[in-house]
């Protein structure tokens, strides 16, 4: 993809071969912190280095494919929907972890309730407006803590991060979290995005360490 800085896509196709970061642990069932991470109190910004300006006027969202009523989003509409607060931890690959981010957005469910997947849906798949995709299972976005946030500690989601609104995924490696996002593709089949046809693994369990692909 035009744009994106190939230096740190090669950088982490290495790392990613060289299985770099692994423990080769897994945590316990209550274990809080994944193994291999350490705490941040900042939120550090990553990305493939192209981040789009998405003013609020500009900003729409598809959601369609295996789904009953397909839905288009401007940022009016998705504010008129029901609006929760959550509090979440996140997980990034390149090892930061950060706790207790306090989160303001629509959830998954309440989206979900809107569309009406077909019963051979089973997949998901996000698209940004820089191009980058990256996919989940349905059950996995349909998780009562996944979110499509336009809030984070009380302050609107700035650019940097995928603002004005961005998918929210904690319990995974925050690369399956778009930022930036235009479109949600509800799939009967999987479809890799952007780091999981780069040497990322499909699934992103931080407590499973499941960094990369074998
Ligand atoms: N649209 C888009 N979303 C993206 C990315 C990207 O390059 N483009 N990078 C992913 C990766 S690899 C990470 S680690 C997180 C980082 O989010 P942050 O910059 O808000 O910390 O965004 C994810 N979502
Ligand atoms: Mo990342």
């Amino acid at each position: 993809m035009s744009g994106f800085k190939d230096k740190l896509i090669d950088t982490k196709q290495a790392w990613a071969k060289a299985g770099r970061l692994l423990t080769g642990t897994t945590a316990a069932p209550t274990q809080r912190l994944p193994p291999g991470q350490r705490l941040v109190k900042d939120w550090p910004v990553l990305d493939l280095g192209v981040q789009p300006e998405i003013t609020p006027a500009a900003f729409f969202l598809d959601i369609g494919g295996a789904v009953e009523n397909p839905q288009y989003f401007k940022l009016d509409d998705l504010m008129a929907l029901p609006q929760q607060d959550s509090v979440s931890d996140m997980h990034c690959v390149t090892a930061w972890s950060r706790y207790d981010n306090h989160w303001q957005g629509v959830s998954s469910r309440t989206l979900l309730d809107l569309v009406r997947p077909l019963p051979a849906a089973q997949h998901v798949i996000f698209h940004s407006h820089d191009g980058y995709t990256t996919n989940v299972r349905l059950d996995q976005f349909a998780d009562d803590d996944v979110f499509l946030v336009h809030r984070w500690e009380g302050e609107a989601i700035s650019r940097v991060h995928g603002g004005p609104v961005r998918v929210l995924i904690p319990k995974l490696y925050l690369w399956k979290s778009a930022k930036w996002v235009n479109r949600i593709e509800i799939a009967t089949a999987d479809h890799p995005g952007f780091w999981e046809r780069n040497g990322y693994h499909n699934n992103a369990n931080p407590w499973l360490e499941e960094r990369y692909s074998a």
